[in-house]
């Protein structure tokens, strides 16, 4: 990891336990099953993009922190909801038993509901501490919300759903797997490199260049996702991998072969590359792409 993401992995660290609710001002046990999933680590590549994109368009980091830490949110709340056993039915997730496997399902379920919308407060209140810049602020918080909800990672991943219950024909699979890809995945990984540039007031095509690398990154990232659930252990993935083949999951690897996967990765890291090179003037955006490539959890 570069000295800068380094810089904003710890930014994120040190801010997460202040943006939840406190104890006192919650349900304890709701606070508690919200914090043990937030706080249990995580790569926080999500948050990492939100401040690089912010600082990249010279805005003011302290009020791009707490859209970091909302992405986050939003981002652990999917993995709980996604663990429960009614989606994936998974028991390991940053290397310790899932949320539910220590709540129990319905704190599970809303442990997930209150990190959701908690972040949309967190967002909403630094806005209002920011009358002055209260149309990035809403921008941001709009780039949040498309990246989330209906249209975005919940579309995807209800699509994802429906294929694996019904089954999907042959000749839609190829469709099928773009729009999952693009809206459970690519879609909040997208939008937190999108929240981060808008509070910078930033220029059309500087929003497009954002908008395109965030969603070639973000395909590769779940194509790297799918070779790794293939090839790699649950020790070194800190949740259970290998699941994909076993339950005959649509995936990059499972449609095109694992050297298939590796080609279009290389290519997608190629295409995130070119679509930053105008607004990255020192080549970081482009060193991350490129980090995609050989992550290894
Ligand atoms: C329940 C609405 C809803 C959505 C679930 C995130 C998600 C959508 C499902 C998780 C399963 C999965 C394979 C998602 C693809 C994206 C992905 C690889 C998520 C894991 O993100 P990482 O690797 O996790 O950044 P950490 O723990 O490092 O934050």
């Amino acid at each position: 990891m570069s000295e800068r993401m380094e810089r904003y992995r710890e930014m994120v660290e040190n801010a997460l336990p202040y943006a939840l609710p406190q104890p006192e001002g919650c349900a304890k046990v709701l606070c508690e099953a919200m914090r043990y999933s937030l706080l249990a680590g995580g790569k926080r590549l999500r948050p990492c993009l939100t401040l690089a994109a912010a600082e990249s368009v010279g805005a003011d980091l302290t009020e791009a922190l707490p859209y970091a830490c909302a992405m986050e949110m939003v981002h652990t709340y999917s993995l709980i909801h996604d663990d429960l056993p009614a989606m994936d039915n998974d028991t390991l997730r940053r290397w310790r038993p899932t949320n539910h496997v220590v709540y129990g399902e319905a704190m599970a379920i809303l442990a997930g509901d209150g990190l959701l919308s908690h972040a949309f407060a967190h967002i909403n209140r630094c806005a209002l501490e920011h009358p002055e810049h209260a149309r990035a602020h809403l921008r941001a918080m709009k780039a949040v919300t498309d990246a989330a909800g209906a249209e975005g990672m919940v579309a995807g991943q209800s699509v994802d759903v429906y294929c694996e219950k019904h089954g999907c024909a042959e000749e839609d699979k190829k469709k099928l797997l773009d729009y999952i890809h693009r809206n459970k995945t690519a879609a909040m990984i997208r939008g937190a490199l999108l929240a981060g540039a808008e509070l910078g007031n930033p220029s059309d095509a500087v929003r497009a260049a954002f908008s395109e690398y965030g969603e070639k990154l973000g395909i590769a990232f779940q194509v790297a996702d799918d070779i790794l659930d293939a090839c790699s252990t649950s020790e070194s993935m800190g949740k259970t991998v290998g699941k994909d083949a076993q339950e005959g999951k649509l995936t990059y690897v499972s449609l095109y072969g694992v050297e298939e996967s590796k080609k279009r990765l290389a290519e997608l890291t190629e295409a995130a590359k070119h679509a930053i090179e105008p607004v990255d003037a020192d080549g970081f955006f482009r060193d991350l792409a490129q980090q995609m490539l050989i992550r290894t959890h």
